[in-house]
């Protein structure tokens, strides 16, 4: 049994079996063909989506064309197919997007859907372009949104990360869980000063403590029909978990949609505190882990509209002028490639008036970039508000 504290986690942790990088094993060797009936439930899936009203990005993208050129395809590591990057979509038809990656290598096997996607998502980036290294900048160049607390109940920004040599959830098996969840709480418990916290795994949490972490935001939901379907769900809750430091506003969500999700958050508007702790805890856990990054795409994540940069910076925020003028919202929203979701983030609606409004561009542009869309953004959303 894994139990993680700080005091024992070394006297119950699991020693693993080290997981070869199964990507240098298999590294440019053809993938095993594609069983005869999964192809039949394939084609005969994808003939019934063909038909839905969906106004997913993989609806508009997936041609029959395209369809046909990947559906015999497997990637080489962990024999994924476009079944398992496609699943979620042809079950969900309101997807927004409705296509993840089993593996690293499906960005590459299946490109020919992932491409023109992300093409479109991240508003332009091309196949043949390639994302810039990391550049954080300083949160310094980020004054507070909100001084006044007038608008801004809550700021926070996050970015995902992947485990080199690990696959991403369709793939995973419950050791390789158990595997990731021991190796990043050893990174975890190894955070000082600021960072100093506690890991809680999922497996175990009394159902009243949970609930509570989710309403207030720090924990992830359960049950998303969009993940579970996209196979994000299997073995849980084992493996799952999150870590939070002393002041909670530091927090590591392990296993859920990524391998890692790491969050600095805090009452108020000022972005340039919360994102500067942010970059410290990235760059104190890339000291300890290796991250899965792509030459050309930059950070590596089950979904593709997170690769790149992965983060995302949102405000919960309170607009009520604007809020009874949609149309003006989403038309600011659109100029400052504004995401405007609900209060607990997407397919949710917004609660008390209470939007959740962040970033949408992760790739193409730094970090720092994309922070800065996000500030000039939502200081022209209040300006917007106040002039209304
Ligand atoms: P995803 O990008 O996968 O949709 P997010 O990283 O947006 O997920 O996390 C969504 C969760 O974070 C939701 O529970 C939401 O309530 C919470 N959240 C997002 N922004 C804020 C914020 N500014 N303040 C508090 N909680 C937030
Ligand atoms: N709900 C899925 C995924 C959209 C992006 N959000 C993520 N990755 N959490 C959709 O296709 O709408």
């Amino acid at each position: 049994m894994l139990v993680f504290s700080r005091g024992n986690r070394l006297r119950f942790g699991v020693i693993f079996r080290q997981t070869q990088c199964v990507n240098c094993r298999h590294y440019g060797k053809k993938g095993k063909e594609v069983d005869k009936e999964l192809l039949k439930e394939m084609e005969k899936r994808y003939q019934i989506f063909a038909k839905t009203d969906s106004k997913s990005l993989l609806k508009k993208h997936l041609t029959q064309e395209i369809f046909d050129k990947l559906k015999t395809r497997t990637t080489p590591s962990f024999n994924s197919t476009l079944l398992h990057c496609i699943n979620s979509g042809l079950c969900n038809p309101d997807s927004g997007v409705g296509i993840y990656a089993p593996d690293a290598e499906a960005y590459k096997v299946f490109g020919a859907i992932f491409d023109p996607i992300i093409e479109e998502y991240h508003r332009g980036f091309k196949k043949t372009d390639k994302h810039p290294e990391s550049c954080y900048g300083s949160g310094k160049d980020f004054p507070n949104l909100d001084p006044d607390n007038a608008f801004i109940v809550s700021t926070r920004v996050r970015c995902g990360r992947s485990v080199q040599c690990y696959p991403f959830n369709p793939c995973l098996t419950e050791q390789q869980y158990a595997e990731l969840q021991y190796k990043l709480c050893s990174a975890l418990h190894s955070l000082e000063g600021e960072y100093f916290g506690t890991y809680m795994p999922l497996a175990g949490m009394d159902k009243s403590t949970q609930q509570k972490l989710i309403d207030d935001h720090f924990l992830f939901k359960e049950g998303d029909r969009f993940l579970e379907t996209a196979g994000a769900s299997r073995f849980w809750p084992n493996g799952r978990g999150i870590f939070f430091n002393k002041k909670k506003n530091f927090l590591v969500w392990v296993n859920e949609e990524d391998h890692i999700r790491i969050i600095s958050m805090e009452k108020g508007g000022d972005l340039g505190k919360v994102y500067d702790r942010m970059i410290g805890g990235v760059e104190a856990l890339g000291k300890k882990i290796e991250f899965s990054r792509d030459e050309r795409l930059g950070f590596l994540t089950f979904c593709p509209t997170n690769l790149g940069t992965s983060i995302r910076a949102s405000v919960h925020i309170k607009l009520p002028k604007l809020n009874a003028d949609k149309e003006k919202m989403q038309q600011l929203a659109d100029e400052y490639h504004l995401q405007v979701r609900g209060t607990s983030g997407e397919h949710s609606e917004a609660k008390g008036g209470v939007h959740d409004i962040s970033n949408k561009r992760r790739m193409g542009l730094t970090e720092y970039q994309a922070i800065k869309e996000m500030h000039d953004g939502i200081n022209a959303l209040i300006e917007a508000e106040c002039n209304a």
